[in-house]
């Protein structure tokens, strides 16, 4: 592997209608990240997606429909490595073993738990309360560096460093003696931020723009053609008032806020630069020009999401190389981890190559 500054890792689950958040808030980024000096790994978390119940055939579809739109997108899978979860087993793996660091407190504070699991918590799947360790797994089997995401996922890119913290004091003796310094494992960087670092439902502004929202119309699938982008953009809900002139008049008006703030990252800029052009403006204008603008960003990621999709064979290809270039980098990290715990494992162990 070349020497990268960077190690950048980040996944989206395959559980189907995948929107304008998750393209705004990761997809788009991970694009942007291919430039940096940093070797890039862009996941389809497999193993995330059931957590709740997914149908086997549909799970398989899903699973080629977030790696062709990773693609359709522009990752470049010989720059970035590109692959699914249940692939590459040092994922589970290495979720046991922070099992084992991991505090139950630390997890009972998962808001995102609470928020999916509901009332009926007593029913709720093992693997969701466990969500965020595998993350933390996920993440820290290439000791990434940097983690772009949206905003949903801050808490858990803190529990990930919360465990990295932990392993590396827990084992400082053992690490040192294997020849890892003083910590293994990094205090990962989340990159949250940007004018839609939190896209917000079209039919709710004060609601995360969501896969799960029963309202097709509260969300912009990648999917969706151009008609059907600027039908739901015309019927957004908004204010009667017309779109300030600074951003400070965005407050207390969520759905507006949030319009702005789509214009603003698909076309590149910041919320202060749509507000140059089209503050005092109605919706009337804005709404057409945000469509116009919607419909040119995405449509041409949608027609090259259909082609793709249609040679699932290829995009198989694409998973099988990525997963196997992503498990030689995790299984280094495996093998130390097994060192420093304490596990005798096949092989010479470091300590015995030195
Ligand atoms: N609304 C959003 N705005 C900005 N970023 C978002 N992301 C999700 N929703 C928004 C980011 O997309 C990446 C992949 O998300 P995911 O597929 O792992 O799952 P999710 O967060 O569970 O997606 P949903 O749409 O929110 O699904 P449900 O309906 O199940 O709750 C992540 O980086 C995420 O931050």
């Amino acid at each position: 592997m070349a020497a990268f500054t960077e190690l950048v890792f980040s996944g989206v689950q395959p559980t189907g209608n995948l929107h304008l958040g998750n393209y705004l808030g990761a997809v788009k980024r991970f694009v942007e990240m291919q430039d940096r000096d940093a070797q890039c790994l862009y996941c389809v978390v497999d193993l995330h997606a059931i957590t709740v119940w997914q149908d086997p055939e549909a799970l398989r579809g899903q699973i080629r429909e977030v790696t062709a739109a990773f693609l359709a997108a522009g990752i470049d899978p010989r720059r970035a490595i590109v692959f699914n979860q249940s692939q590459v087993p040092q994922h589970a793996e290495l979720a046991w073993v922070f099992n084992c660091v991991a505090r139950l407190g630390w997890l009972n504070r998962m808001t995102q738990f609470k928020e999916k699991a509901g009332k009926d918590r007593e029913n709720a799947s093992i693997g969701l309360y466990d969500y965020p360790v595998l993350m933390a797994a996920d993440i820290l089997a290439y000791r990434a560096t940097h983690v772009p995401v949206g905003e949903d996922q801050k808490q858990h890119l803190e529990l990930t460093r919360d465990i990295a913290q932990k392993f590396n004091t827990d084992f400082v003796g053992s690490i040192a003696a294997h020849g890892h310094g003083e910590a293994f494992f990094p205090v990962t960087e989340p990159l949250i931020g940007g004018p839609a670092a939190r896209v917000m439902s079209l039919r709710d502004g004060t609601k995360k723009m969501s896969k799960s929202d029963p309202s097709d119309n509260a969300r912009i699938n990648l999917t969706d053609d151009a008609d059907a982008i600027a039908q739901k953009i015309r019927r957004a809900k908004t204010d009667p008032e017309p779109l300030p002139s600074e951003v400070a008049g965005l407050r207390e008006r969520p759905e507006a806020d949030n319009l702005v703030g789509i214009y603003a990252a698909l076309a590149g800029i910041t919320r202060e630069e749509v507000l140059r052009d089209f503050g005092g403006a109605q919706f009337s204008t804005f709404k057409p020009a945000l469509a116009d603008l919607a419909v040119t960003s995405l449509a041409p990621i949608a027609l090259e999401m259909r082609r793709l999709t249609a040679d699932p064979g290829h995009i198989d290809a694409v998973l099988a190389d990525g997963s196997a270039r992503a498990e030689v980098i995790a299984a280094q990290t495996l093998d130390a981890v097994k060192d420093i715990v304490g596990f005798v494992r096949r092989g010479p162990s470091l300590q015995a190559v030195r």
